[in-house]
């Protein structure tokens, strides 16, 4: 079609200017941003927190969605209500301890995150997170407009005496924290602190967002009980609960279904189906119904070959790490999950760095942009889900290098 000659007077919308003050604060993730370089097939990625395609069930899923049309015919490929399908709430409700009317349903954990901010933050509200945090929650409630104020962590966690410092002068709002095999640092809070956190945080007011999509994958050591679990018997009653737990079945089944849930107090969840019904009415009801079907055998076993796999690559990648990395190099063990999290000496810039790491065909997410308030230049972060055991040896040497070339 030839484009029609424009009349004189018109000028093209100055589309920066038009945009809203919301849409001036967003920016690109810097994972979804090293995915697209990462695509190339002689990259070796230990940068987007991708599952292992290999071990996706692709036959059951199959099987799955072929009796969920039987079963359902038309109404699998219908609307259906914004709360998500009834069999999965009740599933979701009762290994949980709670009534399906507390879980909300979700297009993936990302849109709790979106819609909790939505809900949840107006501009100005102190929002308390890790240093480091996971950046695509930054990315999230950046939106809204929120006053972060960081949490230092250690090995343990939060740092609570830290976080106890700041509520005695701070007033705020909402904390958001990863407690299992965090993203980025694989790191997991101790249990004791979990308690001083659900009871500080109560004590002062203050509203928890608990992200666990990798909790189910614990490759060693013992389970300690969730902020929810704690937050139920601290407030005695699930409807006067502080804590908002979110998690997923995109780590332990498919990511790519995009369905995960929001366990909460019924204010929060009769606004999240407000929110939501103005997002994407509902979460794909096919989707929904695929998920339910797998839950009683597929998704226990494919847990557990997930948590093998990446077990063994956490293992093979920390031993070459042993290996390959010059002195002066920090890193995390984590006992889950998918990421480790390297500091490298002070004044190296992993933004930098990378650059260099790509020509050698390795690619990581420098850890700065996981710092609501900067920081981390000297950090980055690994995950060692999707590769084999031969490309994490290829890339660990790599990286290695790369990182002796920027010491020099
Ligand atoms: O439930 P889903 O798939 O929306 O997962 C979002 C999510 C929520 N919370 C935490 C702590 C997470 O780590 C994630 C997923 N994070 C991946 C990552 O690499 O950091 C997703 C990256 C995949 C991508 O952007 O393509």
């Amino acid at each position: 079609m030839t484009p029609a000659r424009p009349a004189p007077e018109f000028k093209a919308p100055d589309f920066t200017a038009l945009l809203s003050d919301r849409a001036r604060r967003m920016s690109a993730s810097a994972i979804r941003e090293i995915l697209k370089i990462t695509q190339q097939p002689d990259i070796i990625s230990f940068a987007g927190g991708l599952p292992a395609p290999e071990l996706f069930p692709v036959e059951d899923v199959r099987r799955a969605t072929d009796n969920v049309l039987t079963k359902y015919g038309p109404a699998a490929l219908q609307y259906s209500t914004t709360e998500g399908h009834p069999p999965l709430r009740q599933w979701i409700g009762s290994r949980a301890g709670i009534p399906a009317a507390n879980v909300q349903i979700v297009t993936g954990s990302q849109q709790a995150l979106d819609l909790l901010g939505k809900i949840l933050i107006s501009e100005g509200d102190t929002v308390l997170v890790e240093a480091p945090t996971y950046l695509g929650a930054l990315q999230s409630f950046q939106p809204y407009g929120p006053n972060y104020v960081q949490m230092p962590t250690d090995d343990g966690g939060i740092d609570l005496d830290a976080l106890e410092k700041i509520l005695k002068t701070t007033p705020a709002k909402l904390l958001y924290a990863v407690p299992n095999f965090q993203n980025p640092t694989g790191r997991t809070l101790n249990a004791e602190r979990r308690r001083r956190l659900v009871e500080l945080t109560g004590q002062y007011g203050v509203l928890v967002i608990e992200d666990d999509p990798y909790g189910q994958l614990r490759f060693t050591g013992e389970a300690a009980p969730s902020l929810y679990e704690l937050g139920l018997e601290y407030a005695g009653d699930v409807d006067s609960s502080h804590i908002i737990y979110c998690s997923s079945f995109s780590k332990t089944l498919v990511p790519g279904l995009r369905d995960a849930w929001v366990q909460a107090a019924a204010p929060i969840i009769s606004k999240l189906v407000q929110a939501k019904q103005g997002a994407d009415l509902h979460t794909p009801t096919l989707n929904q119904m695929i998920v339910t079907e797998l839950l009683d055998d597929v998704l226990p076993r494919q847990i557990e070959t997930v948590k093998k796999a990446y077990g063994e690559r956490a293992g093979i990648m920390l031993g070459h790490i042993k290996q390959q990395f010059p002195g002066g190099v920090e890193y995390t063990t984590p006992e889950g999950g998918m990421f480790l999290w390297v500091t490298l000496p002070q004044g190296l810039d992993s933004t930098q760095m990378l650059v260099r790491a790509l020509t050698r065909n390795v690619a990581y997410v420098p850890g700065s942009p996981f710092f609501a308030l900067g920081g981390g230049e000297n950090t980055l972060r690994l995950s060692y889900s999707s590769a084999t055991p031969e490309q994490i040896e290829t890339g660990i040497k790599a990286l290695g290098e790369t990182i002796r070339e920027a010491m020099d």
